[in-house]
């Protein structure tokens, strides 16, 4: 059952400030400062940290102050329309129990050097969020001045101030800034304290989420998630069209290559079965050739033995030949040499009888000497 708008504020003796911001700012830092309580979790490098809304009691002079944690937006790894819902689960159910919040801590880092698409969907959801007849409850507190020049810093925060998309219509509306420096407990409770003097007051979103049922959608703050979303979406369909064209575009170029490919794959086939084939008969042929060579080897190697065989049997008879004939030539040979030394002992025989003989011519032709000169003187004396 739909419960019944609360009647006019009446001031719970509690005081309720929520600090609302970007993922990773220091929302929950400011809560340790504020309240010195070291337990509280904080996150590290760019990991998201409070997930809940939680809240943190604490006692500033003699009043309670609750001060409602709630998950950062533009956290990677939750959308924005979730973590509105985990604050708006929250804040409905403040406002069923009349439970009006005081203040809202905006929490802002300085040292973010332009405001990208979501530093501004932020600003314009804690607009959406408070209604402009709150903005005098908004404190707007930059955080990480330790680590940016000092005047580096100034730039951006007059940036801030003076751009009205970012900090302008929310100053001019009633809307405060504060630094938190140098941080700590002084620095959180100045803000705090500030609040204190705010009259609480139902937020925008509260009075819009109860008139729409609580269908967030409904809400401004829902619209502008909705026109991100749909901005998103148009963004997301024309990459899709684009990525759809691509894929068109590619599967034409899949679909020519694979035709081309199964026109090569059958090239290839027909290629191959033309090399089987001539494999097949080149094989066939050389071993045609190779039985026929063989065979002519075979031939040629008997017909070879066959004519050495013949050969080496006319050889042998040769050789037997020149044989007989060797020991028939010795044989004369000896009988020539036995003849010659019988015909040596016959010259010396004659040589005797020759020597022998001219002895005896050499005698009688002294002899005849004898007798011719015998003869001559005979002659050459005078007869008387
Ligand atoms: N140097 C510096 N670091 C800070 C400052 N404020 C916060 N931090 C660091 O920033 C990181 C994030 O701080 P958190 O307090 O967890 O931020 P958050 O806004 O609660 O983040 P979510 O819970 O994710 O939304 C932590 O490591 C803090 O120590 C600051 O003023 N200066
Ligand atoms: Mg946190």
């Amino acid at each position: 059952m739909q419960p019944s708008p609360p009647s006019p504020p009446e001031p719970s003796p509690d005081i309720y400030i929520a600090l609302m911001g970007q993922t990773g700012t220091g929302k929950t830092s400011f809560i340790r400062d504020a309240t010195k309580r070291k337990d509280l979790k904080v996150g590290h490098y760019l990991e998201s940290c409070t997930q809940h809304v939680e809240v943190i009691e604490t006692t500033i002079g003699d009043r309670t102050v609750k001060l409602i944690d709630t998950p950062g937006f533009d956290d990677s790894g939750r959308s924005d329309a979730d973590i509105l819902e985990t604050i708006s689960d929250y804040l409905r159910a403040a406002y069923t129990q009349k439970i009006y919040l005081t203040g809202v801590i905006y929490v802002q880092r300085i040292t973010d050097n332009r405001m990208q698409g979501s530093s501004l969907r932020c600003l314009r959801l804690l607009k959406k969020l408070c209604g402009p007849e709150y903005y005098g409850n908004i404190v707007l507190v930059t955080t990480m001045w330790d680590n940016i020049a000092q005047k580096e810093g100034e730039k951006r925060e007059n940036n801030l101030r003076n751009v009205d998309a970012y900090w302008g219509e929310l100053l001019r509306q009633g809307a405060t800034f504060q630094r938190h420096f140098p941080r700590g407990n002084a620095s959180a409770l100045k803000v705090i304290t500030h609040l204190l003097e705010k009259t609480p007051a139902v937020l925008n979103f509260q009075r819009e989420l109860f008139k729409a049922h609580g269908v967030i959608a409904d809400t401004s703050a829902g619209q502008v998630l909705m026109l991100f979303y749909a901005k998103k979406l148009e963004e997301t369909q024309e990459k899709i069209s684009k990525v759809q064209k691509e894929l068109e575009e590619s599967q034409a170029v899949m679909k020519k290559a694979k035709e081309e490919l199964e026109k090569s794959r059958k090239e290839r086939e027909a290629l191959e079965e033309q090399v089987k084939r001539e494999r097949e008969s080149l094989q066939a042929q050389l071993k045609r050739e190779r039985e026929s060579l063989e065979a002519d080897v075979k031939k040629e190697r008997e017909a070879l033995e066959a004519a050495m065989t013949k050969e080496r049997e006319a050889l042998e008879a040769m050789m037997k030949i020149e044989k007989e004939d060797r020991i028939s030539l010795e044989k004369k040979m000896k009988k020539g040499e036995e003849e010659a030394e019988a015909f040596k002992e016959e010259i010396q025989k004659l040589r005797d009888e020759i020597e022998t003989n001219s002895g005896q011519v050499k005698k009688m032709e002294a002899a005849l000497e004898e007798k011719s000169r015998g003869i001559k003187n005979m002659l050459a004396c005078p007869v008387q």
